[in-house]
């Protein structure tokens, strides 16, 4: 097993982005499988409970106000849109709901209702996660009292290249809230965004914050930037696909127990990087149409990549049915199995 460290420098991570392609991969796929089930996928649905009209000035994203073509804002969703659309991602197979909204930080009424749609998520028998902004410390204990499994809240990238993108608030409010939702017994996801014009050794840095936390995240994010029109880092230059590997690879060295995240921007992926992520570690996606505001890869997709690379998504008992199909697979078959749940 994996020794678990949280003393990671700088130099030995950045001889880790160094190394030949073939040996960091293959390095990151034997600690994958000494900590992980072989082959299996956990997937999560994104819902945007409150959209749009954010005053924080994050620099990729549609929601914020500062954006020059800022996505109308929407009020809180109401319970019941929350119920159908948890409902329908159950039935897809998700075993996790994630909850989004755009808010610099929530106030205590927003937090009663929010609870109320945790409280619906563990009714249809979903882990629950959600993702609101800063949080008081009082929050935190109010939401781990509701049986909340997960609070997202990445860092999105280095200390030093963090004003770079954000200016309204700063790297120190970000671990503030990490640590009260620690400590609030909750679990803890966060990672980051690739494509911010942050350098090699940012990436770096980045993952040394989160593996260097007193205890890892059970859940760290890495998304590949959706570039959306109006935001200030719209133009910015697309990162390497091997480079994206290579960042996946080495969040897995550097955190061995982790669910790491192959997260926005897989629609624009080809089949074979992904694959590639998958090797090098990844064993988590969103899943269903849509991200936040953005598209992501559709279900029929997603089914038929899992099933070309002999994935199973974790917790979705259809996948027996999957299996023995599978020894089996003419074209018809097959037309079936991608569209399982979706003709139910
Ligand atoms: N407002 C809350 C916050 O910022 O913590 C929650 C919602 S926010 C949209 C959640 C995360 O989505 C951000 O922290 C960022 O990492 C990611 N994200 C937002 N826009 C993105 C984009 N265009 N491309 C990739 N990731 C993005
Ligand atoms: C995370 O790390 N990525 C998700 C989730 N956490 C909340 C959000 C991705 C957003 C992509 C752009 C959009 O949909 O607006
Ligand atoms: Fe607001 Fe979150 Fe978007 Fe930043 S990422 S502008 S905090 S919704």
């Amino acid at each position: 097993m994996s020794k678990i460290r949280n003393n990671w420098k700088l130099e030995e991570v950045l001889q880790l982005f160094e190394k030949p392609f073939n040996e960091i991969l293959s390095q990151a796929h034997d600690i994958h499988i000494d900590n992980h089930k072989k082959d299996m996928v956990q997937v999560c649905t994104l819902l945007s409970v409150k959209t749009g009209g954010c005053p924080e000035d994050c620099g990729y994203c549609s929601q914020s106000i500062h954006s020059d073509e800022p996505i109308e804002a929407t009020p809180l969703m109401s319970l019941e849109e929350v119920r159908e659309k948890a409902t329908v991602a159950r039935d897809q197979g998700s075993t996790r709901f994630c909850m989004g909204a755009a808010w610099r930080r929530p106030s205590n009424k927003n937090i009663d209702r929010v609870i109320k749609m945790i409280d619906v998520v563990h009714e249809l028998g979903m882990e629950s996660c959600v993702t609101l902004g800063m949080l008081s410390e009082d929050q935190a204990i109010r939401l781990s009292k509701s049986g909340l499994n997960y609070y997202n809240h990445n860092l999105d990238t280095s200390r030093e290249h963090y004003s770079k993108v954000i200016s309204t608030r700063n790297y120190q409010d970000r671990l503030n809230t990490l640590k009260y939702v620690r400590e609030s017994g909750i679990k803890v996801c966060s990672g980051g965004i690739l494509g911010l014009g942050e350098s090699r050794e940012d990436r770096a840095k980045l993952l040394i914050e989160l593996a260097n936390l007193e205890q890892h995240p059970e859940s760290v994010p890495i998304n590949m930037l959706v570039h959306m029109e109006g935001t200030r880092l719209y133009k910015n230059e697309k990162v390497d696909e091997l480079e994206f590997v290579r960042t996946i690879a080495i969040s897995r060295i550097l955190m061995p127990k982790t669910y790491v995240r192959l997260s926005a921007g897989r629609e624009s992926m080809a089949d074979s990087m992904q694959a590639l992520c998958f090797y090098a570690g990844a064993n988590s996606v969103f899943y269903g149409e849509e991200l936040l505001t953005a598209p992501n890869v559709t279900v029929e997709k997603d089914r038929e990549l899992f099933y070309k690379l002999g994935m199973r998504i974790e917790g979705d008992e259809d996948q027996i049915e999957e299996i023995n199909k599978r020894k089996n697979p003419d074209i018809e078959k097959k037309q079936n199995i991608y569209n399982l749940k979706l003709i139910n």
